[in-house]
C-alpha cells in the first residue's frame, strides 16, 4: 500500500461464488502492491461490457459464457478445448483468458428429491415427457438471464422438447429460485451447479443425458492491455486457480449462502488457511 501507481479494476456478476472469487482477487493483488477497485452486482451482459469499455480490467468468467453467450459459438464439453476456444477467439477482442480452474459452476435443472421420486423423473428427458403428458402442471422458477440466454431455457426446451407454458415461468432474483422450490411453490427450478443450497435443501440436479450444457470453467478474463501493462497478475492468481475446485467453490459458498459468513471473512480464511496470504 501507499504511493503505487498499480490500479486494476476487479468485476464481477451478482451472485455470491463472483463475490468471493473477486474478492479473493482483490486481497492477492493488494497484497503484491496494486490498488484494487471493485465493480460487481452486474448481470453477465453488463459485466462483459464493463471489460470491452475498459470500465473494468479483470473479472472471473465462465468457459462456456464466453462462448456461447458473448460470441455466438458453439458450446464445448471438454475443458481444456473450452477454454483454448474462448481464449483465442476472445483474443481479436483484446480480451485476454488466464488460469482455467476446475470450478465447472454449468447451469442445471433441479427438482425435490422427494418429487421427482414420486413423479419418477431423473433426467432432463423423464422432465420432458412428464410436462408433455401434464402440460402446464409443472411450474417453474428462473433467474431472468437463464429464461433469456440460449444456453438456457429456450436451448433446453428446443432439445429436449418441451415447453413450460407461460404462466408456469415464474421470474425471479437469483437466489430465490431455490427458497421457491423448498418451499414448494414451484416444481422445477434452474440452479449453478456449485450452488450449496441444492444439497442443503434436498433438491437433486436432473440429469443432462443429451448432454446441452457445456463445461463453464471460472477462468480469469481480463483486458489484453491490463494483461500486457501487468502479466504478473497471472502469475499471482495461478496458484489460487490451480487449488480451488467444484467442491471447494461449493463449500465456500455454503458458508456465506448457508451459514451467513460474510464474503470478506470467507475469501479472506481461506487464502489464510491455504497459505496464500499471511
Ligand atoms: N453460469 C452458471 C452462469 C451463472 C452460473 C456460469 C453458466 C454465468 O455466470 O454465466
Amino acid at each position: 500500500g501507499g504511493g503505487n501507481d498499480k490500479e486494476v479494476t476487479v468485476g464481477a456478476k451478482n451472485f455470491t461464488e463472483q463475490f468471493i472469487l473477486a474478492k479473493m482477487t482483490e486481497i492477492m493483488l493488494e497484497e503484491n502492491d496494486f490498488s484494487v477497485d471493485m465493480a460487481d452486482n452486474m448481470g453477465s451482459t453488463a459485466l462483459r461490457q464493463a471489460l470491452e469499455s475498459g470500465e473494468v480490467g479483470v473479472t472471473w468468467e465462465y468457459t462456456g459464457t464466453g462462448l456461447i453467450t458473448y460470441n455466438d459459438e458453439e458450446p464445448i464439453s471438454e475443458k481444456d478445448e473450452a477454454f483454448e476456444a474462448i481464449q483465442s477467439i476472445d483474443a481479436e477482442q483484446d480480451i485476454t483468458w488466464t488460469n482455467p480452474s476446475n470450478i465447472d459452476n454449468t447451469y442445471t435443472l433441479v427438482m425435490r428429491e422427494a418429487d421427482g421420486e414420486e413423479k419418477g423423473i431423473e433426467t432432463i428427458s423423464d422432465l420432458a415427457d412428464y410436462i408433455n403428458e401434464n402440460p402446464e402442471e409443472m411450474e417453474f422458477a428462473t433467474d431472468a438471464e437463464f429464461g433469456n440466454r440460449e444456453d438456457g431455457l429456450p436451448g433446453v426446451e428446443e432439445t429436449y422438447g418441451f415447453e413450460f407454458g407461460n404462466s408456469q415461468v415464474n421470474e425471479m432474483s437469483y437466489g430465490l429460485n431455490y427458497e421457491a422450490l423448498n418451499n414448494e411453490e414451484v416444481d422445477v427450478a434452474m440452479g449453478h451447479a456449485t450452488d450449496s443450497r441444492i444439497e442443503e435443501y434436498n433438491l437433486y440436479n436432473l440429469e443432462d443425458d443429451e448432454q446441452f450444457f457445456p463445461s463453464y470453467h471460472a477462468s480469469v478474463s481480463m483486458r489484453t492491455e491490463v494483461y500486457e501493462e501487468y502479466p504478473e497478475i497471472e502469475e499471482i492468481l495461478e496458484p489460487l486457480s490451480q487449488e480451488l475446485d467444484g467442491e471447494t467453490m461449493t463449500g465456500l459458498n455454503y458458508q456465506v449462502d448457508i451459514e451467513d459468513e460474510n464474503v470478506d471473512d470467507v475469501a479472506r480464511n481461506y487464502l489464510q488457511e491455504n497459505g496464500f496470504i499471511e
